[in-house]
């Protein structure tokens, strides 16, 4: 395994929610075990971190994928007093690897929030979630190995916009966890108006790892944390995969639809890679090779479709979550995610025209980037991936809604 015995990720095949996040004190770990195993340790000098992030080609794990070491030179050179952030506030649906991280992990958590502050030259971190027990783990791992900076928990709601960086920013400056519009991004001005690395969890983890074993460094920046969904109740499979492993072989892992032999497409990233056809299941979870096939790995959510979904529901139930998510601050975000949200609605019933799949076409080409933050791109492009994906299926649905459709709508109402 990549990382050392009580410093690794969870196990190929532990499965279910329950296992993976509930109480699990014998896989729980403690500032003993994770000094027992090489955490907080030396091997790597303060100012040798940045050099060995740029080597390692680390990117975010938030979604986004922003190179980690361009991020944090930034922060660094914007002078002032620099904050960090661990961004624990996992709002994609179908993703629980960063509370799994924080209630399983949260020595290897806090020694790459450390790291990462020493390097960039911070005196103060925060630890933003909304997870209960997340919070009780992570208090409690402070109080057992204190951090050689400042780091208060901070809890949040449990929402969808909460965990975009410039809402983590407001919300921990005591205002609400709502986007706002950019610039200054934190890393220019965040917290407290000082420059701020916001950083997902498992960024902050892949960075403790690093700094113990920069001899696996590219093994360690080259994996993900996977959460792995679909087919029926099957419960979720949390794991983590090298960056060469296929949506094929981790639909297998799964086993998933059909027993994970014929899923016939995926939900991609959470909610920002749309959906793929069976035609890109050969696809390894690299996230720049997803991105060139014009999806994406996001925050490592998968959930593969077999022959009990439709991919127009699975679209317009992604839609519909958006639209009930938007903060509701822009106007077009709001106008934009409903107006997906009901074309979507309207193509699973049957009852769309040629018109609606038109507009859907030019929603999905012209309100990305209009919004605050990410989410109205989400609704757009998933409902140009479904248009892309699915073609045949579309074309269908303007005549008849196919069985899966007509047999219910699980939508909520915006
Ligand atoms: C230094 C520059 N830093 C950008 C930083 C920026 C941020 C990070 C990524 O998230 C995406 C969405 C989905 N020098 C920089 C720089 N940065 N330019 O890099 O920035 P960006 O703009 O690419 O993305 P973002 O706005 O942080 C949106 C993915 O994240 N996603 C989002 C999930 C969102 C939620 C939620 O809202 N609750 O869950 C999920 O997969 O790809 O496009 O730190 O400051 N020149």
């Amino acid at each position: 395994s990549l990382m050392p015995p009580a410093a690794t990720g969870p196990d190929a095949g532990e499965r279910t929610p329950g296992t993976v996040l509930g109480p699990h004190p014998d896989r729980l770990e403690n500032a003993r075990t994770y000094l027992a195993h090489g955490g907080y340790a030396t091997a790597t000098a303060p100012d040798a971190l940045p050099g060995l992030l740029t080597r390692s080609g680390l990117c975010g794990r938030g979604g986004a994928g922003f190179p980690t070491a361009v991020k944090m030179a930034a922060v660094r050179d914007a002078g002032g007093a620099p904050v960090v952030v661990a961004n624990g506030e996992e709002g994609e649906p179908g993703s629980v690897k960063d509370r799994w991280l924080l209630r399983a992990r949260p020595h290897l958590v806090l020694d790459g929030l450390a790291r990462a502050a020493t390097a960039i030259g911070a005196r103060r971190g925060y630890v933003y979630l909304s997870d209960p027990a997340a919070a009780r783990h992570v208090r409690q791992a402070l109080a057992e190995h204190p951090p050689p900076l400042s780091v208060q928990v901070v809890e949040t709601e449990h929402t969808y916009v909460a965990g975009e960086e410039s809402a983590v920013v407001r919300r921990i400056n005591g205002g609400p966890a709502l986007p706002a519009a950019k610039p200054p991004r934190p890393f220019e001005r965040g917290v407290g108006d000082e420059p701020t690395l916001v950083a997902n969890v498992e960024t902050l983890a892949r960075i403790a790892l690093l700094a113990a074993r920069p001899d696996l460094s590219r093994r360690i920046a080259e994996a993900t944390l996977l959460t792995v969904s679909g087919g029926g109740d099957h419960a979720p499979l949390l794991t983590e995969a090298p960056y060469g492993t296929t949506l094929r072989e981790l639909a297998s892992a799964h086993g998933g639809p059909d027993g994970g032999a014929h899923p016939e497409g995926a939900l991609m990233g959470g909610l920002f890679g749309g959906v793929v056809a069976g035609e890109s299941l050969d696809l390894p979870v690299d996230p720049g090779r997803l991105a060139a096939a014009g999806t994406a790995l996001g925050c490592g959510a998968i959930r593969f479709l077999g022959p009990q979904d439709c991919p127009v529901t699975a679209a317009g139930e992604a839609a519909a979550h958006l639209a009930a998510e938007s903060a509701r601050q822009c106007g077009v975000c709001v106008a934009g995610t409903g107006s997906i949200r009901d074309a979507l609605r309207q193509l699973a019933a049957g009852s769309a025209t040629e018109d609606v799949r038109a507009s859907l076409a030019r929603w999905s080409a012209g309100l990305p980037g209009r919004g605050a933050c990410g989410l109205l791109d989400a609704a757009a492009g998933t409902a140009g991936s479904l248009l892309r994906a699915f073609p045949a299926k579309v074309g269908a649905h303007l005549a008849a809604p196919c069985t899966v459709c007509a047999a219910g709508f699980g939508m909520p109402d915006g």
